[in-house]
């Protein structure tokens, strides 16, 4: 089965305006940033203006080389009437923070790989949620146009691409195209090579301790299902933002033998915890977050309660009972 093709009244809508406001959601990832940068240029080269809004806030090292690129903030008697909205890697702008107001109201489209629960924004919508990462939407859209992404696109497009799929490795759905789509940003000089160390290198030191202090905490429960880790917050505070880099965590922790889900219990304040949750396979932990007041995907989810870590860890392993069918 192919990805979707992008719907002919998109391609229209991109035609229509002068120019285009390009917003996607909070907390913005390599897959957002990727699609937003690669998208612009791509406008920007077809006469349109752009601007590109992002409400941060920017906790991840490979983006953090863009972010002059975007305005934090917007006023509502500043937004251009004439322009058309284009919203990215979500499907509403309830997920786009303090845009959502101020951007209300204008024409807009959607494009997005997310599975869509209950409306999308606008009546443009290209939501295909078998692709792996909105980029690869984004391409098939320059595509579309008879265009080619420049290397400098190739470069945005290859990058989202690799962090949404953990570098190829959660490659699932339409693998096939995928890589075909892939290739021919290979072929414009985007190494795999500079892209990994872009996304997966250049960590601090400090990063590393953090990720050791958290593997010292590692606990077993469920005869190995479930594998818990924590940090209190004395510990927490020591490190700065940009050195608590938890993915690769998981990473480790996910590839244990017998390892059904992964927990990880921030305790950010005295009394607020915020807990990260993934499974490898099939195990849905999107359940026990929304049960909990969070959401998130079958594979990574989670949720944030006011308890400190002793009592949210045992408010956890009470949904882990009910999903194993055995005690911790
Ligand atoms: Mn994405």
């Amino acid at each position: 089965m192919a990805l979707l093709p992008p719907p002919a009244s998109l391609l229209l809508f991109l035609k229509r305006y002068p120019g285009y406001y390009i917003v996607a959601h909070e907390e913005p990832d390599g897959d957002s940033i990727g699609s937003q940068l690669a998208f612009a240029s791509f406008l920007r080269r077809r006469g349109k203006q752009v601007i590109l809004l992002s409400p941060g806030p920017w906790q991840r090292k490979e983006i953090a080389p863009y972010r002059s690129f975007f305005r934090d903030t917007l006023s509502k008697p500043d937004v251009d009437l004439h322009f058309g909205l284009v919203v990215l890697d979500c499907a509403s702008l309830s997920r786009t923070a303090h845009f959502a107001s101020i951007l209300e109201g204008l024409d807009s489209a959607v494009i997005d790989h997310h599975q869509l629960n209950g409306m999308g924004q606008g009546i443009v919508q290209y939501i295909e949620p078998n692709s792996p990462s909105t980029t690869l939407l984004i391409q098939k859209v320059i595509e579309s146009f008879g265009e080619s992404p420049t290397p400098e696109e190739a470069r945005y497009l290859f990058l989202g691409f690799a962090t949404d799929t953990g570098f190829f490795r959660h490659l699932e759905t339409e693998a096939s195209e995928s890589l075909e789509l892939l290739s021919r940003l290979a072929s414009k000089g985007i190494t795999p090579k500079s892209i990994y160390r872009e996304t997966f290198g250049n960590y601090s030191f400090e990063s590393r301790r953090y990720l050791a202090k958290i593997l010292s905490t590692m606990e077993p429960y469920f005869q190995g299902k479930l594998l818990l880790t924590h940090i209190l917050h004395e510990e927490y505070q020591t490190f700065g933002s940009e050195h608590r880099q938890s993915d690769p965590l998981y990473q480790l922790l996910l590839s244990v033998e017998g390892c059904e889900a992964v927990a990880f219990l921030r305790e950010e304040e005295p009394r607020k915890t915020s807990v990260s949750l993934r499974s490898p396979s099939t195990l849905n932990v999107a359940a026990i977050a929304q049960k909990l007041g969070g959401g998130g995907h079958k594979n990574a989810a989670g949720y944030i309660t006011s308890l400190p870590y002793q009592e949210a860890k045992t408010e956890l392993l009470e949904q882990f009972r009910w999903l194993f069918g055995m005690d911790p």
